[in-house]
């Protein structure tokens, strides 16, 4: 008896010795496998299935490319970058033409399968593989976007022993495609001016949900942001101020054109709007010549009628002054000024050869000095100079009075008779409700910045809408997508833009990519709690909403 392997204490004693190890190991390995159907993802995805086994992550495991296709391997050091990020590891990128060996992240291009789109992927993850595959690198892009979101968040302690470690990912296959093709965001870099370094970090926050399109608002009567080589005088002295006075700045075309490659890279679309023939203020302190009497500059917030030095302002070519103010809609070229066409065909023309996408954005909001026939004159040249230029023209809603036709896009803010009228002129829209996602807007009354003008936009009023039912009598077909805008009368910093972006952002972004059945915000702010650690890990110092239970 004594020598008995089988004996009852052995057994015990060996079984708990086995549960101890298994305990440890998982422990080790960050956690047991969890159900992949389980896990947080913003946007939520199409479609997700767990099969309970788990894919261990660590320092070695290598990332392969399918391919010499130069964008997907873009996306793979993409890929490898954010994981010494979040996890320490330093993985390599690698080039095969077989299926790669067990341990391995496979990304993959298959543009014969089409089943989820030009933008969708498949996320299949096994004991053995991860693989991410779709039709075009874009889809892969977003694949690995979901990917990222499924790394378990590593403590900056256990970053450092981050090479012993397996960070388990759970097993399972996300098949995942966006309902709408306009995911965007709307950056105002007029009212206050941002860097080229501020707004790559923008391209980042906003990709990583998936979104697609960046509008650049890139002037208005407080500044030129843009060198345009034609006309000197609009950046270099149009873009040097900005909102309260501050010394503002312009991006070079070279600046602009990193930009753009910036973007590329995180497959963004680079949308620059000039916003005409109201907002013009900038451009006509910077060159008399297009200076006019209808231009009702204000003066300590007040309008003061026709320039003061009526007849100056024509016969001299006199500019107007720079404006630091924050009042709208006062400013306007006119048609009668032979300067003005010659003008806007040099801007749009410069613009239009450093903007590889097919989209320029000319503007078109609340032009209340401009004479409304002269205004929808205004509208009708910019379409045609736009298309020209072989670009499709963009414009805010009330281009919608012009003679529009289905190669225009109108960018709805607030009237639905708009939308409308441009839809039945053959336009498409995009949505951008100011009630809903101004960015901008104060979250409450007592927001450190903001406006209020629309609304005040909690997280559960952005997240709360669905396009197809946002302006009644608007057909499905019409809608292009969403884009947040973020104007920067009250943002001066990263630090103010994060704040007004998160945590709303994530949810604008769930409303453009998933399907809207079944999307309440009872289910989403859960998922938006446990989101919240991973804002924080990537120094988000976002808006604490009290009406999201925030994990910490
Ligand atoms: C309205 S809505 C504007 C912008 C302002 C913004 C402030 C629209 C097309 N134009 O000029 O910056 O409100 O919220």
């Amino acid at each position: 008896m004594k020598n008995n392997l089988l004996h009852p204490f052995r057994v015990v004693l060996a079984l708990i010795i086995l549960i101890a190890v298994v305990t440890l190991q998982s422990c080790v390995n960050s956690g047991p496998p969890t159900d992949l159907t389980k896990e947080v993802l913003i946007p939520k995805p199409v479609s997700v299935t767990a099969t309970g086994a788990a894919f261990g992550l660590s320092n070695t495991t290598i990332i392969y490319v399918a391919d010499g296709n130069a964008q997907l391997n873009q996306v793979a050091n993409q890929l490898a970058a954010e994981l010494t990020k979040s996890t320490g590891f330093v993985n390599k990128v690698e080039t095969t033409t077989s299926i790669p060996a067990k341990g391995s992240i496979y990304l993959v291009t298959d543009s014969n399968d089409t089943s989820l789109g030009t933008e969708g992927y498949e996320l299949t993850i096994t004991e053995e593989l991860v693989t991410i595959k779709a039709a075009t690198p874009a889809g892969v892009f977003y694949g690995v976007q979901t990917l990222l979101q499924l790394v378990p968040l590593v403590s900056t302690e256990d970053l450092s022993k981050a090479e012993s470690n397996k960070l388990r990912l759970a097993a399972g296959t996300i098949r995942d495609t966006p309902t709408y093709g306009w995911r965007g965001s709307m950056l105002d870099v007029a009212r206050h001016f941002f860097s080229v370094e501020d707004i790559k970090l923008y391209i980042d926050y906003i990709s990583a949900y998936k979104m697609n399109v960046l509008h650049l608002h890139l002037s208005d009567d407080q500044g030129w942001r843009i060198e345009i080589k034609s006309w000197p005088n609009l950046a270099k002295h149009g873009g040097t101020t900005q909102v309260g006075g501050g010394k503002g700045g312009f991006y070079t075309q070279e600046q602009y054109k990193e930009i753009v490659a910036y973007a590329q890279s995180k497959f963004v679309t680079i949308v620059p709007e000039i916003d005409m023939p109201s907002h013009i203020n900038a451009a006509l302190a910077s060159y008399g010549v297009l200076n006019n009497p209808n231009t009702k500059f204000p003066k300590d917030g007040q309008y003061v009628g026709p320039l003061e030095t009526e007849g100056i302002g024509d016969s001299k070519n006199r500019p107007t002054d720079l404006y630091t103010g924050q009042e709208v809609g006062w400013s306007t070229m006119s048609l009668s000024k032979p300067a003005t066409l010659k003008f806007v065909n040099d801007v749009i023309r410069e613009l239009a050869e450093i903007t590889p996408g097919p989209y320029i954005h000319i503007g078109g909001d609340e032009a209340h000095v401009t004479p409304k026939e002269e205004y929808i004159e205004f509208i009708n040249e910019f379409s045609k100079i736009v298309k020209a230029n072989g670009k499709q023209m963009i414009g805010w809603e009330e281009i919608a009075q012009a003679n529009i036709d289905e190669n225009a896009t109108i960018q709805y803010w607030h009237s639905a008779d708009y939308a409308k009228m441009a839809a039945a002129k053959g336009a498409k829209a995009i949505l951008s409700p100011s009630t809903r996602i101004y960015l901008d807007m104060q979250y409450d009354s007592t927001s450190r910045i903001g406006l209020h003008w629309a609304a005040y936009i909690e997280v559960d009023d952005s997240y709360n809408w669905d396009p197809t039912t946002q302006v009644e009598g608007l057909a499905k077909e019409k809608i292009l997508g969403v884009e947040a805008p973020l104007w920067s009368e009250t943002v001066v910093t990263m630090k103010d833009i994060e704040y007004l972006l998160f945590p709303r952002l994530p949810g604008i972004a769930e409303i453009a990519w998933s399907p809207a059945e079944g999307r309440s915000w009872d289910e989403y702010k859960m998922r938006l709690a446990s989101h919240g650690p991973r804002m924080t890990a990537k120094g988000i110092d976002f808006y604490k909403s009290t009406r999201v239970p925030w994990v910490e």
